[in-house]
């Protein structure tokens, strides 16, 4: 099988907003370093359209969604400028089935990476901590998918918005903060920062030491998202999200008509 077609197919998705069938049901044989070369090939397509790699998600960091996803093993996604978004707005076109997630956002201020990075070469690098919300959408039919499928789809990336504030990494105990979704006012979701790995900074040590496998850095400016609190929250047109972080603030996202 050609891993070039198959980034071609992927990214036609991605760019489409149509819904795919799961990878592996044609071919079963693929593995997950194949899936990771699917996805680098995908991304090397939108930065020769102009985009610009801006940073890495982590995903399935949490118990509760490597068991939702069958799977127990966390996964990393690439961030390109297209996805960030500016207002917080969320325009449905050319999405399939979104949800939201809280994540805890890491920017570095210097670059990160080898097999043997520590949690305090992480702090060493980071310049500040940012209240996330990212926006998930899988191109698989119905949201399912094996890890290799959501490891070539990027993570199921899509789009995401970093708070206006940033803050010291010593202001909280990041494994403490606490942070309840609402959705048109009704609470979706809660959970606090220790459902990433235990500690958010484990997931951004667990990124440098994969990418180190793959002969990739954390640069200095990217942004890491270091996974979903909680499990992801449907969004449909017309509602409105909130994110409340507890002392670190609110974020607000409204999803606008299709
Ligand atoms: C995979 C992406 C998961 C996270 O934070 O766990 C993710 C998925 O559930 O579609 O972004
Ligand atoms: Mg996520």
């Amino acid at each position: 099988m050609n891993l070039h077609a198959l980034a071609e197919e992927v990214a036609s998705h991605q760019r489409s907003g149509q819904e795919m069938e799961k990878l592996t049901v044609r071919y079963p044989e693929l593995t997950v370093e194949d899936a990771y070369r699917i996805q680098a090939l995908c991304v090397e397509q939108a930065l020769a359209r102009g985009d610009r790699l801006t940073g890495w998600k982590m995903g399935l960091t949490s118990k509760a969604k490597q068991v939702s996803v069958g799977v127990d093993e966390a996964i990393y996604g690439r961030l390109l400028a297209s996805m960030e978004m500016e207002e917080p707005v969320l325009r449905l076109e050319g999405f399939i089935h979104p949800r939201v997630e809280p994540e805890i956002a890491f920017v570095m201020k210097r670059e990160l990476g080898g097999k043997h990075v520590t949690a305090r070469d992480v702090w060493l690098a980071t310049e500040c901590i940012v209240p996330a919300i990212e926006v998930i959408d899988s191109r698989y039919r119905n949201f399912s998918f094996t890890l290799v499928d959501v490891v070539a789809d990027n993570a199921s990336a899509a789009k995401f918005i970093l708070g206006d504030q940033g803050f010291s990494p010593y202001v909280a105990r990041w494994d403490e903060v606490g942070v309840a979704v609402f959705r048109n006012g009704e609470v979706m979701q809660c959970g606090a920062g220790a459902a990433v790995l235990g500690h958010p900074v484990r997931s951004v040590v667990q990124l440098a030491r994969m990418l180190a496998r793959a002969g990739a850095s954390i640069e200095p400016g990217m942004v890491v998202l270091t996974g979903g609190i909680t499990e992801a929250v449907h969004v449909y047109a017309g509602d409105e999200i909130e994110v409340r972080y507890d002392e670190l603030g609110t974020l607000r996202l409204s999803v606008g008509a299709e």
